[in-house]
Formats: C-alpha cells, sequence, structure tokens
C-alpha cells in the first residue's frame, strides 16, 4: 500500500501541470506516483506535453506510460518539473539524493522555471541534517574524497548496493552520504564541496525549491517568499 501522503502530494501536482508545457519528471518513489498519475491525465484528456526525466529509471517510466519524454537538450527550458525530496525546512531548502539521483535532478532544476517538491509530512524539519547528505564523486580517486570528507569531520560512508558493491548512479559515479547536522551554514559548505575536485554534485537543493506540497488532506501548500 502506498503511502497516502505521497498520493495526496503527487495528485496535488497535477493542477500546476498545463497543456502544450514542458514538464520535468522528478525521481523517487513520491515522483513515480506522480508521472504514473501524470500519464493518466494526458491520456484522458488528450493533452500534449513534452517531458524531461531526472534518471533513466523516471526516463523510462514515462516512456512505457506513453509520455513524450525526451533529452533535455531538445527544450529550451522546462516550464515546471515536479520532484520529491529527502528532507526540507521552512525555508524550502532542502537534502535530495536519496535515490541517487541528486546529479540530473539538479541540472533539471536549474534548468526549470518552476520546481515544485511533493513530499509525505515526515519530509519537514526545522532544521537540515536528520537526513545523511548525499555527495556524487568519481569514481577515481574517491577515496580521497572519502579521506577529505572524513578530515571535515563529516563521518562519509560510501552507498552500498551490498556489502562488497558500492552503489553506482546513472552518470557510473558513486555516492558517499555524509552527517551534516553540526553544520551551521549549509550554503558555505555547498560552495566548498563543489569546488573540491572529484566532487560532482552534492544533495544541498538551496535556493531551487519555488513550491512544496506537503501530503495532508487537503493537500498543504508553501510557496517561497
Ligand atoms: O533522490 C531524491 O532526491 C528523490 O527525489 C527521493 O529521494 C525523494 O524521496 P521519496 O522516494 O520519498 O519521494
Amino acid at each position: 500500500m502506498e503511502n497516502p501522503g505521497k498520493i495526496a502530494a503527487a495528485t496535488a501536482a497535477l493542477s500546476y501541470i498545463e497543456d502544450n508545457t514542458v514538464v520535468g519528471l522528478g525521481s523517487g518513489s513520491t515522483a513515480k506516483i506522480f508521472i504514473e498519475k501524470l500519464a493518466e491525465r494526458v491520456a484522458a484528456e488528450n493533452m500534449t506535453l513534452t517531458c524531461v526525466a531526472t534518471s533513466h529509471f523516471s526516463e523510462d517510466l514515462g516512456l512505457k506510460l506513453g509520455l513524450n519524454v525526451v533529452p533535455l537538450d531538445e527544450v529550451t527550458s522546462v516550464d515546471v518539473t515536479v520532484d520529491g525530496a529527502d528532507e526540507v525546512d521552512p525555508q524550502l531548502n532542502g537534502i535530495k539524493g536519496g535515490g541517487a539521483a541528486l546529479f540530473f535532478e539538479k541540472i533539471v532544476a536549474k534548468a526549470s522555471k518552476q520546481n515544485i517538491w511533493v513530499v509525505d509530512p515526515s519530509k519537514e524539519s526545522p532544521r537540515l541534517g536528520s537526513f545523511k547528505l548525499p555527495i556524487e564523486v568519481l569514481p577515481f580517486g574517491s577515496g580521497h574524497v572519502f579521506n577529505y570528507l572524513a578530515d571535515m569531520d563529516l563521518d562519509p560512508t560510501f552507498r552500498m548496493l551490498d556489502e562488497q558493491t558500492r552503489l553506482t548512479t546513472d552518470s557510473a559515479n558513486y555516492i558517499i552520504d555524509v552527517d551534516v547536522s553540526k553544520v551551521d551554514d549549509l550554503h558555505a559548505l555547498g560552495d566548498e564541496l563543489i569546488r573540491h575536485t572529484g566532487i560532482v554534485e552534492h544533495g544541498l537543493f538551496l535556493d531551487i525549491c519555488d513550491t512544496l506540497i506537503v501530503g495532508e488532506e487537503p493537500a498543504r501548500v508553501i510557496n517561497r517568499h
């Protein structure tokens, strides 16, 4: 049985999608529900949409459901992207990457005129850091990046598929998860991480979300001021 909060949030996001627009398809379990419901609406209302995906999984799902999914470079911009999040604070800053899709998600988000996040209530937090921050790193020299993060007292761990196998992303990179619960200035941390050679991207999505939809009955909508 799917989480009712996820269903409520994903359903509420449908009202933001207009015909003849470009829609970003997020990744994760809540975004999956949105994609499924969007495909139903497109078929029922004979809508004309162009979609771009934030992961191979979402691309395959959209295509399987009959959505017109195209490569990001085939559109000049995205009108609305609907995505999930792992943790969101009252300023609509968030941590993403629980599904290891943060790199493509951030590329699509930055190309989007409006970013909508759909979450169940458990994702809301007064302060980011309860969820470990995912960092996407190049496999080459990843041990040195790991040590750099350890020296920053961020308690790094490689994301594993099983005891022997490191997870690899759609871009064939690794994910290192770190503890940022003791970090006061996440903007400064994000700026430092992205400058470190070997780090491809991180899951701090700051000043990106425009509208947060929380899956309650009725759905609670918070817009960035
Ligand atoms: O990786 C991500 O950021 C995804 O959006 C995902 O982790 C969101 O979580 P969900 O599966 O609970 O929607």
